[in-house]
């Protein structure tokens, strides 16, 4: 019975409570806060949880018992939208950006992710895994223990496979727990722009091989003006989920073309980007329980409208919130950021924020079982705060406030520093 890890003294401790399903609309808001709180920890998961004195039955000879001096405990945080593995950079666009060149334009222009795939094809698989783990480590050292990983930079098959080998790997060898989505459906590559049709066919194609190699758990499709219309998204999201595959969509990140109405019609996890949704397109959302995942840090890099995560909140969504981490419209790995913008660009209350990158960021990557809450049988991944409250977390903005962080009980930051 003896416990591996106390962590004792938290000042304010966030459990997010059970954590057995997404908290839609209001559900968001109403987190319970424990004062002077501990954990314990055995066999790298969650043993009890509580608050003021601790259970002398937990404490043995090689129990670790670490004082918390007050500060804020959450689970660990979850980013469930990334662009992880990818060659290059773009920042030979910047300029073309600050003078209000669209972000659709540089993409038809050939550049946008269109740069981002030659740089990734002519990327060795050592030289993607060296960039994305490094990427994974900044993730880590602000607090992020699950993330999700999109292929989207090969555009043909050889080139996407690399990416999603590079992702299991990690997956392996990294303390960040990795979730795969094959994103096909990314762009149009130069050589199929006058046989669109025959790409489609192509995606759908590799579909089976991905799925028996197992190299991706969900399916996702940029459905947006320039990239893939609502009926290519249907046929290609419609023949993944026949295959197994779970369903994400970049739906309704520029134009209203309807993607929020079509995630909730093909039952997809989550419905990612939203800035241009409709309030049906919400609706429908809230009917079936499909994810709201929305991205504020692209909107800050690219100037665009924020999403309207207050309205959905209010018509009974659930919203996530992830970095979109990619080297196009978001260069950062940093989740704290999006969480800051998330309390003062969508005016979500650090309440509704702390639940988007925990327990509903778990379900967005269907880990919720597992992960997203501090719950007895869950495993150990939790953020030692040097904060002394939540507020204060996205009060203090556009700096790291991650102390330590621990992954299945083990410490992997130690005073902001990777250390596995
Ligand atoms: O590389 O620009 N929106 N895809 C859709 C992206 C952003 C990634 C990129
Ligand atoms: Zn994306």
């Amino acid at each position: 019975m003896y416990a591996e890890l106390i962590i004792k003294n938290i000042g304010n401790l966030i459990t997010m409570g059970e954590g057995d399903k997404p908290r839609a609309g209001k559900e968001m808001g109403e987190v319970e806060i424990i004062k002077d709180g501990y954990i314990v920890i055995k066999d790298g998961r969650f043993l009890e949880i509580g608050s003021g004195e601790i259970d002398e039955i937990y404490i043995g000879n090689t129990t670790l018992i670490k004082d918390a001096m007050g500060l804020t405990v959450t689970p660990g945080l979850i980013d469930p939208h990334t662009h992880l593995v990818h060659g290059g950079s773009r920042e030979n666009e910047f300029s073309k950006k600050l003078e209000g060149v669209p972000y659709m334009d540089i993409l038809k222009a050939g550049g946008g992710i269109l740069s981002t795939v030659n740089s990734t094809r002519q990327a060795s698989f050592e030289e993607l895994y060296i960039k994305a783990k490094k990427s994974l480590d900044i993730m880590l050292s602000f607090g992020v223990t699950t993330v999700e990983a999109k292929s989207g930079y090969g555009l043909d098959i050889e080139t996407e496979l690399k990416q999603l080998e590079v992702v299991k790997k990690l997956n392996e060898d990294h303390p960040i727990d990795l979730v795969s989505t094959y994103l096909g459906a990314h762009a149009v590559p130069p050589e199929y722009i006058e046989k669109k049709e025959d790409f489609v066919r192509e995606i759908i194609g590799a579909l089976p091989m991905i799925k028996e190699k197992q190299l991706a758990e969900f399916c996702d499709v940029f459905c947006e003006e320039g990239a893939f219309s609502i009926e290519e998204t249907r046929k290609i999201l419609s023949a993944a989920k026949k295959l197994g595959f779970k369903l994400k969509i970049h739906a309704d990140e520029i134009v209203t073309l309807g993607g929020a109405e079509l995630s909730a019609e093909l039952g997809a996890v989550s419905a990612d980007h939203l800035m241009a949704a409709s309030e049906k397109g919400m609706e429908d959302m809230a009917d079936v329980g499909v994810i709201a995942d929305i991205l504020p840090t692209t909107s800050f890099n690219l100037n665009k409208d924020y999403a309207c995560a207050r309205l959905m909140i209010e018509k009974g969504v659930a919203v996530a919130l992830s970095t979109d981490y990619n080297p196009g419209s978001s260069p950062t790995e940093n989740l704290q950021l999006a969480m800051q913008l998330g309390s003062l660009k969508l005016k979500m209350t650090p309440k509704e924020v702390i639940t988007a990158v925990t327990v509903n960021s778990a379900y967005s990557v269907d880990r919720g079982k597992e992960v997203g809450s501090i719950t007895k049988g869950k495993r150990a991944d939790f953020v030692i705060f040097d904060t002394p409250n939540l507020e204060y977390i996205m009060y203090h903005f556009g700096v790291n406030h991650t102390k330590d962080v621990y992954k299945n009980g083990i410490q992997v930051v130690l005073d902001g520093k990777v250390i596995y």
